[in-house]
């Protein structure tokens, strides 16, 4: 028997690199689709480079990603490829929607263009619950979303079940809450928080510039994440589910917990400009995971504190061999 393989879209952020990391140690053959561009942006997936193929593409191309399919011959899609920091959607509302909604039409019609048979994970988000209609979260609670990213996420969701109920096709749609690690960009406020506690405890850094510190997330890790993307891709029949620790904390929290870790006190260092409050808040998300915990047998490891601590010792550790 042939081992499985794979293509994932989007395999130089965060998720992407522990997904590669995850398919390789089940013996798959892993194949990444990378944009093109002028600085080798590689570093995320460097030390997979010589167990991994990567292939030149851009999901706002058809006729690059249908070429991806036919060179991969995958068994299974991941399309993690994304304009995801959620800011910037507001500057790039067209792009945003280019990107993150039709980008998975156009992979889905890569798909069916090549080999429909070829299983499909879509990375739906939290964010498409935006004003949240419902506490916790499940899978029937009616989206809301709050920012053109989220409006595109929706798009996203609802395309992939629609090619899965007019094509049959074995497409998923995993609504996943945020997931955080030491690889998370730095422009996303965990690592924002984490990166500024280590630089200052450093003596790099004197103050952390934060927006609003009362909104509230179901904070998870990535690491974990990225086995629940595959078990929804080993069923027998195609679903959508929620990937969430079903636990909810402010920005504060996490902030507290992050400069308490280095024995700091935050509030000598944090600042707060109102310029990073966004335009329209997604105040409060919290996930119910049941439906992933029974019909995928999947929970979370890594807890919240685990979390904001790891991430923390490791910004220490890369800051600590640059001084
Ligand atoms: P990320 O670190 O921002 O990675 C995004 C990836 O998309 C990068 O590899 C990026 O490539 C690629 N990409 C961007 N534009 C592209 C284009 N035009 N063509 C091809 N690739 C392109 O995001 P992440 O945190 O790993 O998240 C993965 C996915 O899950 C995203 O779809 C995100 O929206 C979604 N999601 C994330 C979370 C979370 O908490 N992390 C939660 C729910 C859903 P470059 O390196 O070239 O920029
Ligand atoms: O913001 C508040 C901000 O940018 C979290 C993406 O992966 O998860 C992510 O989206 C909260 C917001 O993530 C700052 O107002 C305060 O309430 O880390 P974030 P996000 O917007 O939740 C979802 C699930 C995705 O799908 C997205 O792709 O933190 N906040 N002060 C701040 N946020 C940022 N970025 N920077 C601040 O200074």
């Amino acid at each position: 028997m042939h081992g499985k393989s794979a293509l994932i879209t989007g395999i130089t952020g965060q998720d992407g690199s522990y997904l590669a990391e995850w398919l390789l140690s089940r013996g798959y053959r892993v194949y990444g689709l990378v944009r093109r561009s002028s600085t080798e942006n590689l570093e995320r997936i460097e030390h997979l480079k010589e167990q991994i193929n990567l292939i030149s593409g851009d999901l706002l191309d058809q006729k690059s990603l249908i070429a991806a399919v036919e060179t991969a011959c995958p068994d299974e899609v991941y399309n993690l490829a994304a304009q995801s920091f959620v800011p910037v959607s507001w500057h790039q509302p067209v792009l945003t929607a280019e990107l993150t909604a039709l980008g998975v039409t156009r992979m889905l019609e890569a798909i069916r263009t090549v080999n429909d048979k070829i299983r499909f994970y879509q990375a739906s988000s939290s964010e498409m619950f935006g004003r949240v209609q419902e506490v916790p979260q499940t899978e029937k609670t009616p989206f809301y979303p709050r920012s053109p990213y989220g409006v595109a996420k929706v798009y996203g969701h609802w395309i992939t079940v629609n090619y899965r109920e007019s094509y049959g096709m074995f497409a998923c749609s995993g609504i996943l809450f945020n997931h955080e690690s030491p690889r998370r960009g730095l422009e996303f406020v965990t690592r924002k928080i984490t990166n500024a506690v280590a630089r200052i405890k450093l003596g790099l850094q004197d103050r952390l510039v934060l927006g609003n510190l009362e909104a509230r997330r179901d904070w998870g890790y990535a690491g974990d994440y990225v086995k629940g993307m595959w078990l929804m891709l080993q069923q027998e029949t195609p679903g959508d589910y929620i990937l969430a620790t079903g636990e909810t904390h402010t920005v504060r929290e996490f902030v507290k917990i992050a400069f308490e870790h280095v024995d700091l006190d935050y509030e000598k260092y944090v600042v707060i400009d109102p310029r990073l409050f966004r335009p329209a808040e997604v105040d409060l998300l919290l996930g119910d995971p049941s439906k992933a915990r029974a019909g995928l047998g999947w929970q979370p490891e890594v807890s919240f504190e685990q979390l904001v601590k790891m991430m923390v010792d490791a910004d220490l550790a890369r800051w600590g061999k640059k001084v």
